[in-house]
């Protein structure tokens, strides 16, 4: 796990020293019919940090993994984050990750580690889990790193 977090600390600074380099005009380029901009891309990638925040801590106090989705695309339109300034963005995005690294750092391995055989992980994961296998909260915080890769390598893919 200490491998996994401190990638996941990399990553979150040298993914927003790279963002910032984007102009305005290339963080609200779209390039297709649909498909989110970088500023929508990274609002999603806020709202994926808020979300788990909640279940990163309340997972501490509870024997199971049974949490609430969210709807991804309504979240992304309802707070017009393609009107949000990108350097305001990107540091939003820049904080909240360096506070859930914060948090799951000092996550005690007992509650890492322990499986959790109720959890709603078939649905509110990224690669999901059966509801029929137990999974752990290490799981949940590693989906979590891959999801965050998988948006920022579109952004530099584009
Ligand atoms: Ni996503």
């Amino acid at each position: 796990m200490l491998d996994a977090l401190e990638d996941f600390r990399e990553t979150v600074l040298t993914g927003a020293a790279r963002l910032l380099k984007l102009t305005e005009e290339e963080s609200e380029r779209r390039t297709a019919e649909g498909k989110w901009s970088p500023k929508e891309i990274v609002g999603h990638l806020i709202d994926s940090a808020a979300n788990n925040h909640q279940r990163f801590v309340r997972a501490q106090f509870t024997e199971d993994l049974l949490f609430p989705g969210y709807e991804q695309e309504e979240w992304v339109a309802s707070q017009h984050y393609q009107q949000a300034a990108w350097p305001k963005l990107v540091k939003l995005w820049r904080a909240y990750n360096e506070h859930l690294h914060h948090v799951v750092s000092h996550v005690p391995e007992e509650q890492l580690t322990k499986p959790r055989a109720r959890h709603s992980l078939q649905r509110i994961a990224w690669q999901t889990v059966s509801e029929h296998e137990p999974t752990t909260l290490e799981y949940l915080i590693r989906d979590y790193i891959a999801h965050l890769k998988h948006h920022l390598n579109q952004i530099f893919k584009d």
